[in-house]
């Protein structure tokens, strides 16, 4: 059976699921996305992920033709229709279609996107082994331009920091903020743990709040750890005992060497093993 995808309300085969190119998501990148994950037939943090979405699309000035409660539904039946219960969940919503000039007016409706698929992984000695990564030279965005916490279909600035980790045999490449201090990755935020205490960039250094973030963040403080959320430098990533990243498809994932440095014994520590176990018990995987 093909895969179906959902278009505005209606249900496709994978390869009959077409956009216009006349769409503005496909002309100007303009819209916004989502990464979801469903667990045994349980979508993880669906709320929290509907939600960044619609903040998403408020600060782009697009209004989502739905309520968040339809929009929930959709994302489930759709889920279902495809007999998915571990699975990635792609939620796209675009301007839609206009015509060839910029102006989001001429697009009469958001286009509404979900595509439900087999999860693709890291493959799973990185989880046991450790990523290397390198610090691309490619800044993040500045928030004083475009806020990195809108999750839009503009990924260039990730993609070209991806292709500079690529080419340097990286998986995964840390990208700085526009005043030198540590941002995230291309497509996960980091964290690193300095003599038992817990470190991530906060917010305002100008990275996407990730869903696994916060999921990580709470169940670290409430297994007793202390968690800041501040600014860090490439230095307090070099001198770390350990670090490691989050995302949706990565979940947590160690890193064991920046721009050929170990960090701490090169190995993936007592702590992240400890936070990848606890993580399993809330998807239950
Ligand atoms: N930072 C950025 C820039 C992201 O794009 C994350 C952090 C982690 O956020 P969540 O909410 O997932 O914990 C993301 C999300 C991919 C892929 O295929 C990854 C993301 C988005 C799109 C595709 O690796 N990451």
């Amino acid at each position: 059976m093909s895969l179906k995808v959902y278009i505005n309300g209606e249900f496709f085969d994978k390869e009959n699921a077409k956009i216009s190119v006349f769409d503005h998501g496909f002309l100007y990148g303009d819209g916004v996305f989502e990464g979801i994950r469903s667990y045994s037939g349980k979508i993880f943090r669906h709320r929290e992920h509907i939600d960044r979405l619609y903040d998403s699309a408020a600060a782009i000035a697009l209004t989502i033709p739905m309520t968040k409660e339809d929009l929930m539904a959709a994302v489930e039946e759709t889920l279902k229709i495809n007999g998915l219960s571990d699975a990635y969940i792609r939620l796209v919503v675009s301007r839609g279609m206009g015509d060839l000039g910029l102006d989001p007016n001429k697009c009469e409706k958001p286009s509404i996107i979900i595509i439900t698929d087999a999860i693709s992984l890291y493959p799973q000695e990185l989880y046991e082994n450790g990523l290397d990564i390198v610090t691309a030279s490619t800044i993040r965005v500045s928030p004083a331009a475009l806020s990195p916490r809108i999750k839009s279909l503009n990924y260039l600035n990730n993609i070209l920091a991806k292709i500079e980790g690529d080419r340097a045999g990286c998986k995964e490449a840390l990208m700085l903020n526009h005043k030198g201090e540590v941002a995230e990755c291309t497509g996960d935020n980091v964290f690193i743990i300095r003599r038992e205490e817990i470190f991530t960039p906060s917010i305002e250094a100008g990275v996407l709040e990730g869903i696994t973030r916060n999921a990580v963040i709470e169940l670290a403080r409430n297994a007793g750890y202390t968690v800041h959320e501040m600014p860090l430098t490439r230095f307090d990533v070099y001198i770390a005992d350990e670090c490691f990243l989050t995302g949706t498809a990565a979940e947590i994932i160690p890193v064991v060497t920046i721009d050929s440095r170990k960090i701490g014994t090169g190995r993936p520590g007592p702590f992240t093993k400890e936070l990848i176990a606890k993580f399993h018990t809330i998807t239950g995987k």
